[in-house]
């Protein structure tokens, strides 16, 4: 520790957790349990994480909202009703606050402060965390609940200090209702966010350009209201929907496809697309088991929404540019509501950017290498520098004063041990961190399994007296090395995403989600905790224990 973190220091406490969304609220829960004084940081003057910035016109949940809440508690489960099945950012915000107040969670969320750096004392075995506000607590157990997409991407366009209208990043969203009522509006990214705020923006706005650099896939949400019965079946079903949840493979219940796409006849296999383009949601990515791995079927799910695209959009041109060609479900499927619809509006134009790249934002709009867009407010849904991004706007120092930015090289060098921990950096757990299934899963589902598994672990700890707990090289090495091998035999590490940062200029391209499946990969982390932690070195004041010491 420094002769400044010393004298700086305010409080300590057995664990600190930063955020206070899903992740936090649940990790604050399971240490409280447990008996641990615990402290939450929060930047935010509330709890929500995603949903408490994520407040753009649209924003809505694709996954369906009576899978996508905890299922740690039956009680709260069944004290929460909602209303429809993608609902707004708005309920779920509400519900995130209707858990922290059930739970009086509040008491040990500090808001307001951001954690600036993390420092491992390997003398006294503790975290030393430093806060905005010049203060530094420590902890024994440092644990991330910062989300995977939370450090949002703004591009560094030419001239935006120059613009004199109003501009809106969608990951920032001012907590005022934006009224974009008789303005010309402009809007640049056509990923999940985009394709949620464009068709409210366009019914607002006096006339809205779309600046789209990659057209998107996308299937119609068919969002609707649930109805009392079906609520309370879901209700009476909660221990089945839990385990259905926690042993699927994408964290929430559905049909597991059997057929390859090429298996069947053309017939069949436009049966079985309209069908999920009917029912809505994602049912085009599982409709056959070898759409995101074999390139031949994949063009079948990919030709079958472009010619839903060129049927919807009636400007044949503006349908062509439309069209995307990457493999589909290689960036995140998205689900909208009248999406493409939204371009047969005469107040709607769309400019490809990537023919005509933006040249520099002036003080009147944008210029493109086409000519200037006159805007009075621009809105940008330009995304986030996912994965590792949120973690290393924070400086995690472990072991002998290594930065996780310095161990990770620019992203060269990023491993994990399952997704949780680091070499080099002890009693450091990161929820849905690198390389585990994260936000290819429901992710409430993924956070509470990583939660109780940190929780299980840390209670092992206290338990046998034991003081530190580290991921092992090796152990780290191999699990990098296996997410790796998983995830080159599919397709998904051909698009250029934020899953693979190629949407972060300089970035350097990694796939750092766990492709294995939800329920793969708990048994796996079970096994691992039921084998003395595997793959862990414990250690004692003294000497270090390797493996199993239950
Ligand atoms: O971000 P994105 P997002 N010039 O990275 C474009 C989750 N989410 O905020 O594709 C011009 O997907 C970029 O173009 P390109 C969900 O997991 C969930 O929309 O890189 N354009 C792209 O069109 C999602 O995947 C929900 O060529 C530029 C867009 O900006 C993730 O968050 C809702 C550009 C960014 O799309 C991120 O979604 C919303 C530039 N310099 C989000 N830079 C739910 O429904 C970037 N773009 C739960």
């Amino acid at each position: 520790m420094t002769s400044k973190q010393e004298a700086n220091q305010i409080a300590s406490f057995d664990a600190v957790v930063i955020g206070a969304g899903f992740s936090g609220m649940y990790m604050l829960y399971r240490l409280r349990e447990a008996g641990l004084s615990t402290r939450v940081y929060e930047a935010a003057d509330g709890v929500g994480g995603t949903w408490y910035w994520n407040r753009y016109p649209g924003a809505r949940c694709d996954s369906e909202s009576i899978y996508y809440n905890y299922t740690f508690s039956e009680e709260l489960y069944r004290e929460w009703t909602w209303s429809s099945r993608y609902p707004e950012q708005p309920e779920i915000l509400k519900y995130l606050n209707f858990v922290a107040d059930k739970f009086n969670l509040r008491t040990d969320i500090q808001f307001e402060t951001r954690v600036l750096a993390a420092h491992y004392d390997e003398d006294s075995k503790r975290w030393q965390i430093s806060l905005n506000d010049g203060t530094c607590v420590s902890a024994k157990y440092f644990i991330t609940g910062v989300g995977c997409l939370s450090a949002s991407n703004l591009p560094k366009f030419n001239g935006l200090e120059n613009y004199k209208g109003d501009w809106y990043h969608t990951g920032h969203w001012p907590h005022t209702k934006v009224d974009f009522t008789g303005k010309r509006v402009g809007i640049v990214g056509t990923g999940s966010s985009g394709v949620q705020a464009i068709p409210v923006i366009a019914a607002e706005s006096a006339h809205l350009t779309v600046f789209q650099r990659t057209p998107q896939y996308s299937a119609p949400a068919r969002n609707h209201p649930y109805d009392a019965e079906y609520i309370r079946e879901a209700k009476e079903n909660f221990h089945e929907i839990k385990k259905q949840i926690r042993e699927s493979a994408g964290g929430a219940p559905a049909e597991v496809p059997t057929k390859s796409a090429l298996e069947v006849t053309p017939e069949e296999r436009l049966a079985k697309f309209e069908e999920a383009w009917e029912v809505g949601g994602q049912g085009i990515f599982t409709s056959f088991y070898d759409i995101t791995v074999n390139p031949e079927a994949n063009e079948h799910a990919a030709e079958f929404i472009r010619s839903k695209i060129r049927s919807i959009v009636t400007k044949p041109d503006v349908a062509e540019k439309l069209l995307p060609t990457y493999f589909y479900g290689t960036k995140r499927p998205i689900i909208d509501t009248d999406y493409y619809e939204t371009y047969n509006r005469d107040n709607v134009s769309l400019v490809d950017v990537k023919k005509n790249p933006i040249v520099e934002i002036t003080e009147k709009g944008i210029r493109t290498t086409e000519g200037e867009f006159e805007l009075d407010a621009i809105v940008f849904a330009t995304g986030f520098d996912g994965m590792t991004g949120p973690l290393l706007k924070m400086d995690i120092r472990g072991k002998e004063g290594v930065s996780l930015k310095e161990k990770w090289n620019g992203g060269e060098n990023t491993r994990t041990y399952l997704g949780v921990a680091n070499a080099g950096f002890p009693n450091f757990f990161m929820i849905t961190g690198p390389e585990s299934p994260s936000v290819l899963s429901n992710m409430p589902a993924s956070i509470e399994q990583h939660v109780e598994w940190v929780s299980d672990c840390i209670e092992f700890m206290e338990e046998n007296h034991l003081e530190t707990v580290e991921a092992n090289v090796d152990a780290e090495e191999a699990w990098s090395k296996h997410c790796a091998e998983v995830a080159d035999a599919t397709l998904f590490t051909k698009a250029d995403s934020w899953y693979t940062g190629a949407n972060i200029p300089g970035k350097t391209r990694r796939f750092l989600i766990y492709l294995g499946g939800v329920g793969a990969y708990r048994q796996k982390c079970t096994e691992i905790a039921e084998n003395g932690y595997e793959g862990f070195t414990f250690k004692k004041t003294t000497a270090p224990i390797q493996g199993s010491i239950k």
